[in-house]
């Protein structure tokens, strides 16, 4: 274990540091950790599920690529995982569920028939934990989906299927808030798109539309459940046009008082997210966000603490929307060790939003106003240099949780005690 009095010394002289700008490092610890993660379920089994065994990723704009070994392959190792996760990081976290990982009893439970019944287990256990649940549906993996659309197809029955699964998910979803006490996030992305130039999009446009008033039409409390929808610039398959694009989800949103949800990866790689969040407050109710990294394209790489997640958390923070924003974590990595991969990504963010809260704003904010812009950006380069970590670490030992890279050794032991015991993949 790393030296707790090294840890509180550190941060003592990091206290003192920051506070010759004003900045508080209590609160901001304080602050961070009110930030609960929703912890995206599908980075411990390869987004694969538990419908049926041999169920796999197919279509859709999806892809995993790597065959680490390990993957959770039943609902008691995945929960063993997301366990193992959660005690490798400081603050509370939630889970985000799709609606392939039902417990469906080895049953075949088509989409348009699942149902409380089939989450009641993972509401069990996520009261247990203090752990809190968001939902997703999931219209992708399903021979429905196969010809690429799905709430916006042209034909009526698979429209009315997927309409249907996505109006039991926002059930399913207000039921796990409602046990919890906290609002679930029900959130709607779909793959529909056409890989070659399409001519009609305005009738694929104007269904979504429709099939969202649909499933919409029903209410529920706003302390059950959130409505979330996450639009795309393209996908495999789905490159020359999304019908669910980000311009869409922002209008569709703002004109009925959704959330949107932003995923890093959705946009064009030279794209500024941070800069959108300032926008997209100023007309939406609140902001789901997908925390991932996209390398060239919206590959899902691990999160890590970079220039684009940390203007991302500095924007929020700076709004002060932190009780409008939802934070989840969307990436899948299958060619490292998954435990690792979800607490580098999680533990990224979180420092990003550390680093965020860590900021004095209003210094820069006043330097700015007075056009002292050499002073903006001088001191904004000299927080980079500020020990940040040291205030990571001591939040880590508060809370008894490896500080540093020391749950390195905590993955890799569990690695070889448990993961190892699952056999190749
Ligand atoms: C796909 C979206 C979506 C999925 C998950 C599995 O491009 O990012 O959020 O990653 O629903
Ligand atoms: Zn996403």
């Amino acid at each position: 274990m790393m030296d707790l009095k090294k840890i509180e010394s550190a941060y003592s002289d990091a206290r003192n540091r920051y506070a010759q700008f004003n900045v508080d490092t209590d609160e901001a610890i304080r602050k961070l950790d009110s930030i609960q993660l929703s912890l995206h379920c599908w980075q411990g089994d390869d987004v694969a599920g538990f419908e049926h065994p041999d169920s796999s990723l197919s279509g859709g704009g999806i892809e995993v690529t790597g065959n680490y070994p390990g993957r959770a392959r039943t609902i008691a190792e995945l929960r063993e995982d997301i366990e193992k996760v959660c005690s490798l990081l400081p603050g509370m976290q939630r889970l985000n569920l799709h609606a392939i990982y039902g417990d469906f009893g080895g049953k075949k439970v088509d989409r348009d028939q699942i149902g409380v019944e089939h989450f009641q287990s993972w509401i069990h256990w996520g009261k247990e934990r203090g752990i809190g649940l968001d939902f997703n549906p999931t219209c992708f993996s399903h021979p429905f989906a196969a010809d690429g659309f799905t709430l916006s197809s042209k034909d009526r029955r698979r429209r009315e299927f997927w309409i249907e699964h996505v109006r039991r998910s926002r059930m399913i979803a207000a039921e796990m808030g409602r046990a919890m006490g906290n609002p679930s996030v029900n959130n709607i992305w779909i793959p529909d798109g056409s890989k070659d130039t399409p001519v009609d999009r305005f009738t694929h446009r104007a269904l979504l539309k429709e099939a969202l008033d649909e499933i919409f039409r029903e209410n529920f409390p706003k302390e059950h459940l959130i409505d979330s929808l996450e639009g795309k610039l393209f996908g495999i398959g789905s490159e020359s046009m999304v019908v669910g694009s980000h311009e869409f989800y922002l209008g569709y949103a703002a004109r009925n008082g959704k959330y949107v949800c932003v995923d890093t990866g959705h946009y064009h790689p030279t794209e500024e997210i941070g800069d959108k969040i300032s926008s997209i407050l100023q007309f939406v109710d609140g902001i789901m966000l997908h925390v991932s990294r996209g390398v060239r394209w919206d590959s899902d790489h691990v999160v890590i603490l970079n220039d684009q997640v940390r203007l991302l958390a500095e924007e929020i923070v700076r709004a002060k929307a932190l009780d409008r924003v939802r934070v989840g974590l969307d990436f899948f990595d299958a060619s490292i060790n998954r435990i690792g991969a979800y607490v580098v990504g999680a533990r990224a963010t979180q420092t990003a939003f550390l680093c965020a809260l860590l900021e004095p704003t209003e210094i820069l904010r006043t330097y700015e106003e007075e056009g002292k812009y050499f002073e903006r950006l001088a001191l904004l380069e000299a927080m980079k240099a500020m020990p940040f970590g040291a205030v990571y670490d001591y939040y880590c030992a508060a809370q008894n949780v490896p500080a540093g890279a020391e749950y390195v050794a905590e993955v890799q032991k569990y690695e070889a005690e448990v993961l190892a015991g699952r056999g190749g993949m």
